[in-house]
């Protein structure tokens, strides 16, 4: 079985991998593969999955696997969201993106965690080459702590104290910020989401 990994982002592409590693799927990246990025036009994180598995299933008649994720901070209205991203800029500064959040947090005088409550959302969609498509969506609540924690992950990562943990998603390994066995994929938002789409169309060999 082939499969194609719709996404330019390495953080992404290494959870995704460990993710499939226990389906026997080979599974090769859009970037490896020279796709180009679709523009991501829709309006919430379901669609922009759909647009990448859809436009990566077509160039490659394979099957393809997307991610569409983001963090959502309810002091700011759910910003970043679909944007987050595109918060951080062309160099990719995702130092950045963490102070203006926290800027912003402060202007908003949300100094108590009550106040910095967040969630990271995944939405996945796999596309085929005939245009079935398998869509799921899940999300991890927790606050949001400064100054950041932690060089594991990516992204908003040391920023994320998921709830039940002393440990941001920055001081944790990808098995456990998954979810550690023997339960396993029961924390991030990425691996919540994943589990619901192995539950619909993957077998485990
Ligand atoms: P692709 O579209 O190529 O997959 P992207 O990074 O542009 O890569 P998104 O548009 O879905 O993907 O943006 C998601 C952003 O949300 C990502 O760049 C991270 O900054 C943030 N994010 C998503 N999941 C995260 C996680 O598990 N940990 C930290 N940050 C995360």
């Amino acid at each position: 079985d082939r499969l194609v990994i719709a996404t330019h982002n390495p953080g992404k592409l290494a959870e995704m991998r460990e993710l499939l590693a226990p389906y026997g799927i080979e599974a090769v990246s859009a970037g490896e593969l020279g796709l180009g990025e679709p523009e991501e036009t829709g309006n919430d994180f379901r669609s922009n999955a759909a647009i990448k598995a859809i436009a990566a299933a077509r160039a490659t008649k394979l099957p393809s696997f997307a991610d569409d994720s983001g963090i959502v901070v309810e002091a700011l209205n759910g910003a970043p969201g679909i944007l987050s991203a595109r918060w951080a800029g062309p160099n990719k500064d995702f130092a950045a993106a963490m102070a203006q959040i926290e800027r912003l947090l402060q202007e908003r005088g949300a100094t108590t965690p009550d106040k910095r409550r967040a969630h990271f959302v995944s939405a996945l969609c796999v596309a085929w080459p005939d245009d079935h498509r398998e869509e799921v969506e899940a999300r991890v609540d927790g606050t949001l702590i400064w100054p950041p924690r932690g060089t594991a992950g990516f992204g908003y990562d040391p920023m994320f104290l998921p709830d039940g943990h002393t440990r941001t998603f920055g001081e944790m390994t990808s098995i456990e910020k998954h979810g550690l066995p023997p339960l396993g994929l029961g924390l991030s938002h990425r691996a919540r989401a994943f589990r619901k789409l192995a539950e619909i169309c993957l077998e485990p060999r």
